[in-house]
C-alpha cells in the first residue's frame, strides 16, 4: 500500500469513525464509491469553477420541535454524511493544505485537526474545521469565474406583510453576487443530476432493499385489511415493517385512501372508516439510507374486488404490464404516457388518467433526471391509474366513486428492464388469495 493511499483510508476512516458515532453514515454505500463520484463531478467541471454544496438543516415542525434530520440530496449523494452544518467545497484547479493539493474539502464544525489525503481513486480531500471556511473560500473565489452552488432548502417563503414571496435559492445567490461581483453564479443541481440519474450496483441494492421492505409493509395491510377499520391502521402496518426494518421513515407522507378518497391523488387524512365494497389506494415507500421506494397496490377492503373495480383493476394491470414491455434505453417517458393512453382509450376510458405513469426514483422519490429518455441503470415507476368521480356521468354507476393505481419500480436495462418490486401481491389472484388466507 503506498503511503498516499494510507493516507487516504485514514481520512476515509476519520470520516466514517466520526460518522458512525453520530450514526451519520450511509453504511451501504463504499467508501470507494463516494470518491468515485467526486471525481465524474469533478470532471465536468473546468480549472476556472467550484461547487460548493451546504449540508440541510434541521426543519422546524413547531416552535423549537424539528423534524428528524434529512440530508439534501446532493450533499448526501457526494458525501454519505448525514449531519448538518457541514460544507463541501470542490476545487478543480486544487487548493493547498499544508503541502498537499487537494481537489475537495469537508468542513466539519466538531473536527479537531486537518487531514489532508490522497486518494487511489485521484481525488484528493481533505476535511478541515469549519472555522477555516471564510479564508478559504476567499482565497479559491479569486481564481474561481463560475460558483455552482447546492442549496439545501429550495422553495420560497411568503413574506405576508411585504405581500411578496423570497425565493430562497435565487436569495442566496444575489448575497453571493453582491459579495463577489463579477462571478458567475449557476445551480450545482443539474451538474449532479447527470450523475444521480444513473444508479450503481450498490445503489440499486439500496433500492431493492427499500421496495423490499415496503413489499412486507404492504403484504401486512393486505393481511390484516377488513372493513370497519380505519385507513390508518393500514399505514401503521405498513410503517411499521419500515421501521423495524431500520428506516428512518416514509420517504413520502403514506397515502392510503379507501372510497372516494382513492381519487385523492395524495391524499393523506388517512382517518377514514373502511367499509365494504370499496377499495383502498396504498401509494407508500419506505426510505432507507436515502434512498426511495415508491409503490402503489390497491386492494378490495372485503379481500374480493366487486365485479366492476376487478374488470377496471385487469385494464389497469394490462397497462402497467404493457409499459413494461417497451421499457428499454432510448424510450422516452413520453412514450410511457402514450402507451397507457393507447390502453385506455381501446375501452374509451383514457380520459380517466389525470397523471403521467413514470418518474424516476432515488435519493428523491421523485428523483432527477438530465433529459426525457430512459438510460440504463436509471430506476424509473410504472405507475398507469384510471380514477372515476362519484358524480361522472360517462359511465355506468357501478364504475363511479373509486379510484385504481398499480405501481411498480423498475431498473432499466442495457436490453430492457428489471421489475424490481415484482414479488409483491400484484394480480387480482394474488391479491385476493393473500386476503383470504
Ligand atoms: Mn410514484
Amino acid at each position: 500500500m503506498k503511503a498516499s493511499t494510507a493516507l487516504y483510508r485514514y481520512v476515509i476512516l476519520l470520516i466514517v469513525t466520526l460518522s458512525l458515532q453520530f450514526k451519520l453514515f450511509s453504511q451501504v454505500i463504499s467508501a470507494e464509491e463516494y470518491t468515485s463520484r467526486q471525481k465524474q463531478l469533478l470532471a465536468l467541471t473546468s480549472p476556472n469553477n467550484a461547487v460548493i454544496l451546504k449540508s440541510a438543516g434541521y426543519k422546524v415542525r413547531s416552535a423549537d420541535v424539528a423534524y428528524r434530520y434529512r440530508q439534501e440530496s446532493n450533499f448526501l449523494y457526494l458525501s454519505g454524511i448525514k449531519k448538518t452544518n457541514s460544507i463541501l467545497l470542490f476545487v478543480p484547479q486544487g487548493f493547498r493544505i499544508a503541502e498537499n493539493m487537494v481537489n475537495v474539502l469537508l468542513f466539519d464544525p466538531e473536527v479537531k485537526k486537518d487531514s489532508v489525503a490522497n486518494s487511489e481513486h485521484g481525488v484528493n480531500g481533505a476535511v478541515v474545521n469549519s472555522n477555516r471556511f471564510d479564508d478559504i473560500f476567499n482565497s479559491v473565489i479569486k481564481n474561481t469565474d463560475t460558483l455552482f452552488v447546492s442549496a439545501p432548502d429550495l422553495g420560497f417563503v411568503n413574506d405576508w406583510l411585504n405581500n411578496r414571496r423570497i425565493f430562497i435559492e435565487r436569495d442566496a445567490y444575489k448575497t453571493l453576487q453582491q459579495k463577489f461581483p463579477g462571478l458567475k453564479i449557476k445551480s450545482a443541481a443539474a451538474l449532479i443530476a447527470g450523475l444521480r440519474e444513473i444508479k450503481s450496483n450498490d445503489e440499486t441494492a439500496v433500492i431493492k432493499k427499500a421496495v423490499e421492505i415496503t413489499g412486507k409493509g404492504i403484504e401486512r395491510a393486505m393481511k390484516i385489511c377488513k372493513p370497519g377499520m380505519r385507513e390508518y391502521e393500514l399505514r401503521a402496518a405498513i410503517e411499521y415493517e419500515m421501521i423495524r426494518s431500520g428506516c428512518d421513515y416514509p420517504a413520502f407522507p403514506s397515502i392510503i385512501g379507501s372510497g372516494e378518497n382513492s381519487l385523492i391523488l395524495h391524499y393523506e387524512d388517512d382517518n377514514m372508516k373502511m367499509e365494504k365494497n370499496q377499495v383502498v389506494v396504498m401509494d407508500v415507500g419506505a426510505e432507507l439510507e436515502g434512498y426511495s421506494a415508491d409503490v402503489t397496490r390497491t386492494i378490495p377492503v372485503t379481500g374480493r374486488f366487486t365485479k366492476a373495480q376487478k374488470e377496471i383493476y385487469e385494464l389497469v394491470l394490462k397497462a402497467n404490464e404493457e409499459i413494461i414491455k417497451i421499457i428499454r434505453p432510448g424510450i422516452k417517458f413520453r412514450d410511457l404516457d402514450n402507451k397507457a393512453i393507447e390502453i385506455f382509450k381501446e375501452k374509451g376510458l383514457d380520459r380517466y388518467l389525470p397523471h403521467s405513469v413514470s418518474h424516476s426514483v432515488g435519493l428523491d422519490t421523485h428523483d432527477v433526471i438530465s433529459g426525457q429518455e430512459l438510460k440504463s441503470g436509471m430506476v424509473i415507476t410504472v405507475e398507469p391509474g384510471l380514477y372515476f368521480p362519484k358524480d361522472e356521468t360517462g359511465i355506468e354507476p357501478e364504475y363511479r366513486g373509486f379510484g385504481i393505481r398499480i405501481e411498480d419500480d423498475v431498473l432499466v436495462t442495457a436490453d430492457g428492464c428489471e421489475v424490481i418490486s415484482r414479488n409483491i401481491p400484484k394480480t387480482v389472484k394474488e391479491i385476493e388469495s393473500i386476503m383470504n388466507r
